[in-house]
């Protein structure tokens, strides 16, 4: 197999596969997904990452709210409120399908790869889109409320407790999901996508064995970074690098993957002094389909001039 790998969160870095898709032949695509993010809730295991892939992929997403399905109706939730249910984590009626099916299917036996496999050919999605690892992982965050899971913080707490360390449990043990080291060793193109490198991409380095193939392939890998005029577009990228005492610029960025990458793709208005990487410029705002068709076809760009 060969192909163009990314490995992604959330939002940011579907729009790059989306993007992907538009130039490439999606069949040669791979998602490597975070699942860091994972949880469960009112007995549902949740998957917020794989969810958005899944529905940013087929058409289906919420683009104006950035996670959640198109369409969404709310009855499941105000029946939940009235009988005095949790209702801090949003769950629509169309989305807990998914969340039902996945739970179901764990349940049964089978892995969080062959479940998700089985909805994106049900959606007609053509490129791959693997989790991680099909292992328990959880971004657990150091803060100064205590330690806390990831969708207390993001969702619940909506970031505001300043956070002093960030650790992924279970990743040290976990295996990668199955295919994930092939896609990554045989890989034409690795990118990593505009996510928060501290939450959504460091689970996924965090696997010895991602972090092993990523360190031996020999196809170029390029970062996209998350900052857009020294600004985050969404999430915590930007107050999180302060509370760890990073200046926020594409040097932090750069350094953070350090050893790893080959370049990195930069905002048209921002510049990087790391001399050791290639940099390259486009505007990374992607905000209609022919931006983040522009954008991957800038990192692919970058990462030909790299072989
Ligand atoms: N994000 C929110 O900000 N509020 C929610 O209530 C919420 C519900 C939710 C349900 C299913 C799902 O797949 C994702 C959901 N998200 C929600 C998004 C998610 O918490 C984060 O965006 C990701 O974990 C960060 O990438």
């Amino acid at each position: 197999m060969s192909g163009t790998v990314v490995l992604t969160g959330g939002v940011g870095g579907a729009k790059l596969v989306l993007g992907l898709l538009q130039v490439v032949d999606p069949v040669t695509v791979t998602a490597i997904v975070n699942t860091g993010d994972d949880f469960r809730h009112l007995g549902l295991h949740i998957s917020p990452d794989i969810d958005t892939l899944l529905y940013t992929l087929s058409g289906k997403a919420n683009t104006a709210q950035g996670w959640g399905r198109e369409d969404e109706s709310w009855a499941f939730l105000s029946a939940l409120r009235e009988l005095g249910g949790e209702d801090w984590f949003l769950l629509g009626d169309r989305d807990m399908a998914l969340h039902v099916l996945r739970t179901a299917g764990l349940a049964r036996g089978d892995t969080l790869s062959t479940i998700t496999a089985a909805v994106a050919r049900r959606w007609g999605v053509e490129a791959k889109i693997l989790p991680m690892t099909d292992d328990p992982v959880a971004t657990m965050l150091d803060s100064d409320v205590g330690e806390l899971e990831f969708q207390r913080y993001f969702v619940a707490l909506r970031c505001a407790p300043a956070i002093h360390a960030i650790r992924f449990a279970g990743a040290e043990q976990a295996s990668p999901a199955p295919g994930v080291v092939d896609a990554i060793m045989t890989a034409d193109i690795v990118l990593i996508a505009p996510s928060n490198p501290f939450l959504s991409v460091d689970p996924l380095l965090a696997i010895p064995a991602i972090h092993k193939a990523l360190s031996d392939t020999l196809a170029p890998i390029v970062a996209v970074s998350p900052l857009v005029g020294g600004q985050a577009v969404k999430g915590p990228t930007v107050k999180l690098m302060g509370e760890l005492g990073l200046p926020v610029d594409n040097d932090s960025i750069a350094r953070h993957y350090a050893g790893l990458i080959d370049g990195l793709l930069i905002d048209s208005g921002d510049d990087c002094s790391v001399t050791d990487i290639a940099i390259a410029h486009t505007p990374t705002l992607m905000v209609t389909l022919e931006d983040k068709a522009r954008v991957a076809r800038a990192a692919l760009a970058l990462a030909a001039a790299i072989d």
